[in-house]
């Protein structure tokens, strides 16, 4: 698939709490690093969205299930476990988006409650590319609204991962079924 100049990437929540050793570990999430690493030079327009939660967000509980509504604290503002894994590229002029920062409000897509569709207008992207963690949950609603927002949205497949297997591939089939495209990090060309 070849990249031109009106597309942007859309790097979602690679932070230290969904990476093995965080609060919300998803199993590998540490390997979209080197697939969006390489990616991130093939694009002039790079967001990068994080979830950035207050210390007393709604889907924080003491004996989580690990599924909507039900998630250990994680990426607390400010706290080492929200920040970008150590080995993922942030260029000092990426835009960073943070969602999830209102207590009362889960917010998993990177457009809600920020200026995200605004500022890829503004740019002039018509096309986004999606890829980060977690599949079944910030990537796949973010990929959505990406979509629900007019962007034609392609999904990184090898530079995801889920939480849940099961969950994981049923978001992958939804995302399919609503138009989002599917490529490999190397099959995007300059
Ligand atoms: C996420 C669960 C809770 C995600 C965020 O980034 O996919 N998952 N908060
Ligand atoms: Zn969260």
């Amino acid at each position: 698939m070849k990249v031109n100049d009106t597309d942007a990437l859309i790097v979602v929540d690679v932070q230290n709490d969904f990476c093995p050793g965080g609060a919300l570990p998803v199993l590998g999430g540490e390997g979209v690093v080197r697939v969006i690493n390489p990616l991130q030079l093939k694009f002039s327009r790079l967001y990068f969205t994080r979830d950035w939660h207050p210390q007393d967000h709604c889907s924080f509980s003491d004996t989580p299930t690990f599924q909507d509504g039900s998630w250990p604290e994680h990426c607390v503002q400010d706290s080492p476990g929200a920040e970008f894994h150590g080995d993922l590229h942030v260029p000092s002029d990426a835009i960073i988006i943070s969602k999830g920062t209102d207590s009362d409000a889960e917010a998993y897509s990177g457009f809600q409650g920020t200026d995200l569709a605004e500022r890829l207008r503004a740019s002039g992207a018509t096309r986004v590319f999606v890829a980060g963690l977690a599949t079944d949950y910030c990537v796949k609603a973010t990929a959505m609204d990406a979509l629900a927002a007019g962007f034609e949205t392609v999904l990184i497949e090898d530079g995801c991962r889920a939480v849940n297997d099961e969950t994981g591939q049923a978001a992958l089939e939804a995302m399919e079924a609503a138009g989002i495209r599917r490529c490999r990090g190397v099959e995007v060309e300059t």
